[in-house]
């Protein structure tokens, strides 16, 4: 196992080493230093006697426990985070003069969290929902906070929005149900209201909001920012982060199964892929536009609910993240970490998007009833590794000990000092964007208006299992709405973006798409959607889809980090567990042994092997792939074991890889798995790869294969043809 602790590479690790409290080898103490003699009993009057209100010990000990609570975040409540390095792969200095993007020597500390939006902390991990993807990175010349999401746009286009759609979102004021869920009707009467919603809505209808890894999603800025350079010249960026893993998600059936069986399922990922030493790694890529090119999208750069598609302007890889050490106290690190978009450098600017604006009031404020004061920077995680000298004093819980004098600019007595920093010697100065004549006004400029066109294009940008997806989940969110208004409302805005989804989805719900609705508000809908014609422009230049936008399009090359579950009993193959077992350990994964109980299997011929989960503890939904070894008496057990054949009926339903060698092969026609006739009978199902004469042969290798290919959708489109689902 790797020493995650402690790793000198890190200047905030040094930081952070001030506040490490060890206790491992020292006495019990009170918060004021005295060593404590007795934790078992509090001080009495006699032995049966009242306490004392003298027992400073006991008082001291409850009044803080009374206190540990602070406020969970308004939104991404529930989150996972990790520190980690990033480094340049060259120099970006033609773009922007930010100090940690010039050289490639230069490692800058980062803290990422990661985390859901709706539910609250304690909620699961697997809810259907857009991921927070938020660095802070501790660079020479502060804090730059990139907080993102795994979704490049957002539901709403003007931050003035955004109490409304979090209070729809969240569970219902009367009942507060339900838990990080947006299958309720406050959620859809508000979306079926705003249609701006809709491109992000196909987002988190899709795949992408059940990431199967935090370490296999995508990170998105969502907002267009600025670069700029030595010379003063601005080009507009969009930050990507690209998983080395690939980009790969679980299906609704898994993540509700989950949810159960392990909610911290993403953070347990995360945390045991970092203490195996297996680092999570994503590549950081820009988007630049040059500032001239600014209108020359047929969107709005300043519009949140727009993306630029990868094959209009390519993503440039700049660099990499490594998420290498896993925070000492959760509270302390994740939970204490306050991201502010408005912490930037030198060299990254904002732009007007009417989001973003609001955004950079948001987070400093809600800190404040978060963190409990104005000095929340002070706090270990969020303290730069960049000196801070300012006249900002006092407030609660203050720790620096300010000396001097002076807490006021200009002065004198303490020499002008602190003094401001001209730009050459790294003072910020903020862009002096040109501003249009313009009136003041509350309205929206008028390509933020077509809030279907980018839906539109996602949609038919997805590989036919993506379709079949997004539908389902429409059809599952809609038909946990209990009025019907708002189920009509949001067939009829589904129209406008695809008519054969919206008959799709009218038809899980039994319902007709209604000709017209009653819009109570403005909502600027089109008379029909513009399915083939749509095709966003850049500089005369058009594409009909994206390929980037679907998953379908992610690499598949490797294995490293997956979780393979071995399914075995008492009189297994030990050969054919150990060859597999040491092909996959090659490969990079993580084979495990599920077995009846816990404790140790006995082979055939009669060794010990350790078993890791037992049917009780251990899921199907917990690995990518099963393996099912031979031996006789192991697979005759198995096959009298209704949890043991559920465990090979949900993997090959959740279109996941299994192999199986010698009598392992029965396990399958037992479990049926192959009942539409393109199963175990013929064998040729994809994804199930056999060796019924028990020679291990070229079984790993296939399977290894296999495995990197996440999932066999065909599998899932027979047995929805076969049930005449579609
Ligand atoms: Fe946030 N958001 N947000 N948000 N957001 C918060 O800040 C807010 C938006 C995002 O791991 C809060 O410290 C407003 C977009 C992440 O600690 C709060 C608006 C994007 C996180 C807040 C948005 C995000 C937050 C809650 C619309 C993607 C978690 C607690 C104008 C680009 C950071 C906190 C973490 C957290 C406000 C929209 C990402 C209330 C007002 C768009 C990843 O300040």
């Amino acid at each position: 196992m790797a020493d995650t602790k402690h790793n000198p590479d890190t200047a905030k690790d040094k930081d952070l080493a001030a506040n490490r409290e060890d206790s491992s080898k020292e006495f019990l103490t009170t918060d004021q230093g005295v060593r404590v003699n007795d934790n078992q009993n509090s001080l009495k009057a006699g032995a049966h006697g009242p306490s004392l209100l003298e027992d400073f010990h006991l008082r001291e000990k409850i009044m803080h426990f009374d206190h540990e609570r602070i406020p969970e975040r308004v939104v991404h409540a529930r989150g996972s985070g990790a520190h980690g390095f990033f480094q340049v792969y060259e120099s970006l200095a033609p773009i922007t003069r930010a100090s940690f993007l010039q050289n490639p020597a230069t490692k800058t500390p980062v803290f990422v969290r990661f985390s859901t939006v709706a539910g609250s902390r304690g909620s699961s991990d697997l809810a259907r929902d857009v991921r927070g993807f938020a660095t802070k990175f501790y660079t020479e010349e502060g804090n730059f906070d990139l907080v993102g999401n795994n979704m490049p746009v957002f539901f709403i286009q003007d931050a003035i929005k955004f109490p409304d759609f979090v209070h729809a979102v969240k569970p219902e004021p009367h009942h507060e149900m339900p838990q990080a869920a947006s299958a309720h009707d406050t959620f859809w009467d508000f979306i079926s209201l705003t249609p701006e919603s809709m491109h992000t809505i196909m987002w988190v209808m899709s795949d992408r909001a059940l990431p199967r890894s935090y370490r296999m999603m995508q990170g998105f800025g969502v907002h267009t920012f600025r670069m700029i350079n030595e010379r003063g010249e601005c080009r507009f960026v969009k930050f990507h982060w690209k998983p080395m893993l690939g980009v790969h998600s679980v299906l609704w059936d898994e993540a509700q199964k989950i949810s159960g069986k392990d909610p911290d399922f993403h953070r347990r990922d995360l945390w045991q892929a970092i203490e195996n030493g297996d680092f999570p790694e994503y590549e950081l890529g820009l988007q630049v536009v040059e500032e001239a090119d600014e209108h020359s999208f047929d969107f709005d750069l300043t519009d949140p609910t727009k993306l630029i598609p990868e094959e209009l302007v390519p993503v440039r890889p700049v660099g990499k993240l490594t998420l290498n050490r896993n925070p000492d106290n959760f509270f302390a690190e994740t939970e204490q970490i306050a991201f502010c978009i408005a912490n930037v450098v030198p060299g990254i600017d904002f732009t007007d998007d009417p989001l973003l604006q609001g955004r950079l009031f948001s987070y400093q404020d809600t800190q404040l009833t978060r963190l409990g004061g104005p000095n929340f920077h002070e706090i270990p995680i969020n303290r730069p590794v960049a000196p801070v000298h300012n006249d900002q004093r006092d407030g609660h819980m203050r720790q620096t000990i300010n000396v001097g004098q002076t807490s006021y600019e200009p002065n004198t007595i303490s020499g002008g000092y602190p003094v401001q920093a001209r730009a050459k010697d790294g003072g910020y100065v903020t862009y002096p964007e040109r501003l249009m004549d313009a009136a003041k006004l509350r309205a929206r400029s008028e390509k933020f208006f077509d809030h279907f066109s980018q839906a539109t294009l996602f949609y038919n940008s997805q590989s036919e299992i993506e379709k079949l997806h997004i539908a389902q989940a429409l059809e599952f969110e809609l038909g946990n709405v209990q009025r019907l208004q708002i189920r009509e409302r949001m067939l009829f805005l589904l129209t406008r973006v695809d008519r054969t989804l919206a008959e799709r989805v009218a038809h899980g719900l039994g319902l007709r798409i209604p000709e017209k609705v009653d819009q109570p508000l403005n909502m600027n809908i089109p008379a029909d959607a513009k399915t083939e014609e749509y095709q966003p422009m850049h500089n005369g230049r058009k594409i009909v889809a994206s390929p980037a936008l679907s998953m379908a399009t992610t690499p598949r090359n490797t294995i490293k980090t997956r979780q393979i579950a071995i399914l075995a009993a008492d009189g297994v193959d030990e050969t054919a567990i150990t060859d597999m077992q040491k092909a996959l350990k090659d490969a990079g994964a993580q084979a495990r042994i599920v077995a009846p109980r816990l404790g140790f299997l006995r082979s055939a011929k009669g060794r010990s092997i350790p078993v890791d989960y037992s049917l009780m503890t251990g899921a199907s939904v917990f690995f990518d792939a099963l393996y099912l070894p031979g031996g006789a008496a192991s697979v005759d057990a198995l096959r009298k074991d209704p949890d043991a054949l559920l465990f090979i009926i949900e993997t090959f339903k959740h279109c996941k890889a299994i192999a199986a060698n010698g009598e392992g092969v029965d396990l399958l026609h037992e479990a049926h798995v192959g009942s539409n006739g393109t199963g175990p009978d013929t064998m040729k199902t994809d994804g199930i790869v056999v060796n019924a004469n028990g020679r291990s042969g070229r079984l790993a290798e296939d399977f290894i294969h296999a495995i990197m290919q996440h999932r066999f959708w065909n599998r899932q489109m027979m047995m929805e043809k076969a049930a005449m689902k579609v």
